[in-house]
């Protein structure tokens, strides 16, 4: 197996990799987490090492060598009792093609030359079309956001327990860039939306938020509205801290009922749609995948940015 990272996950190493993986039978996956991966249609479809340890454990099962490309051993990404740090096999044998310092696209590329690997078709996947139906279950949830990408998008993805699955269903959606953050600490989406937007102004930004960290930094919605800036935030408001009740489950607590309140942020319900018209962003909600599918859309027949609350 080969493990993608940095500039191995542009567009010619994804290329080049998928050279690879034809002429030698090597299975490709990512890290967890990627600074930027462009994706979509005509692009690989590359799952990720998924964060929640027993899947990846799965994933990885069996696997004798792991080549490196920009990339590190994945590891869990906090140590729980009785589950191993390295997700890799304990026999597996782990190979450095690319260091993160060096250039894992170039080392791609010679590899493939060296293999003489044919240049081949990518994989043929269907075509996200048809948004989701009715309530926002985290399936429908993602056929929506795979049918909505604009072309050539950016999407910011801080989207935590809602969007674990997105990456499949979007291997079809329209050519994009999908940004995340590669640390622990939550906060990143907003701001990143605003630098993405302004650093690129003939592209639409896609904004994927889980409502607990757009929290940490919602005043990034005010100058997104004082620099106009072309901005689809849509806010998963399931009014959690969801990822946090898996992680106590994964230590072995019990919470009573004040450690379970820390975790719940409801109670006052947060309300987008006003926190977003304060900063000077209009914003609307949504309860269905209909309703999110003809804002998102709305949203990108406008100048300027726009907030959708999806209430889950
Ligand atoms: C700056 C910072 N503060 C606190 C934390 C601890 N923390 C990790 S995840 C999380 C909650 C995330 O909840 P939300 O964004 O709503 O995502 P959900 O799991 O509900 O989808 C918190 C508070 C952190 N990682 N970084």
């Amino acid at each position: 197996m080969i493990l993608l990272g940095g500039t191995a996950l542009r567009e010619q190493g994804l290329a080049d990799a998928h050279r690879i993986a034809v002429a030698t039978g090597a299975r490709l996956i990512a890290p967890g987490s990627n600074a930027r991966t462009q994706r979509g249609r005509g692009r690989l479809p590359l799952d990720r090492v998924p964060y929640v340890v027993d899947q990846a454990l799965k994933i990885l099962s069996g696997i004798k060598h792991m080549v490196l490309v920009g990339a590190v051993q994945p590891t869990a990404f906090f140590a729980y009792p009785n589950k191993p740090g390295y997700l890799t096999p304990p026999d597996c044998e782990i190979h450095v093609l690319a260091r993160l310092e060096q250039d894992p696209a170039e080392a791609l590329a010679r590899l493939a030359d060296e293999l003489n690997a044919p240049r081949v078709p990518m994989p043929e996947v269907p075509r996200a079309e048809t948004p989701g139906r009715g309530k926002p279950t985290l399936d429908a949830i993602a056929q929506t956001v795979a049918a909505l990408i604009p072309e050539n998008a950016i999407v910011v993805d801080e989207s935590v327990t809602t969007g674990r699955a997105f990456f499949p269903q979007t291997y079809g959606a329209a050519p994009h860039d999908w940004l995340q953050n590669c640390g622990g600490s939550i906060g990143y989406g907003p701001p990143v939306a605003v630098g993405a937007a302004i650093a690129c102004p003939d592209r639409r930004v896609l904004a994927l938020q889980a409502d607990g960290s757009a929290m940490y930094t919602l005043q990034a919605l005010w100058t997104q509205a004082r620099e106009k800036l072309d901005i689809t935030t849509v806010i998963f408001s399931n009014r959690k801290y969801q990822i946090l009740l898996g992680e106590l489950a994964n230590v072995g607590a019990n919470p009573g009922r004040t450690a379970l309140d820390m975790l719940d942020i409801g109670n006052p319900d947060l309300d987008w749609p006003k926190l977003a018209a304060g900063m000077g962003v209009e914003g609307a909600r949504a309860e269905s995948c209909e309703q999110l599918a003809d804002l998102m859309a709305q949203s990108y027949r406008r100048r300027g940015p726009f907030l959708i609350e999806l209430i889950m």
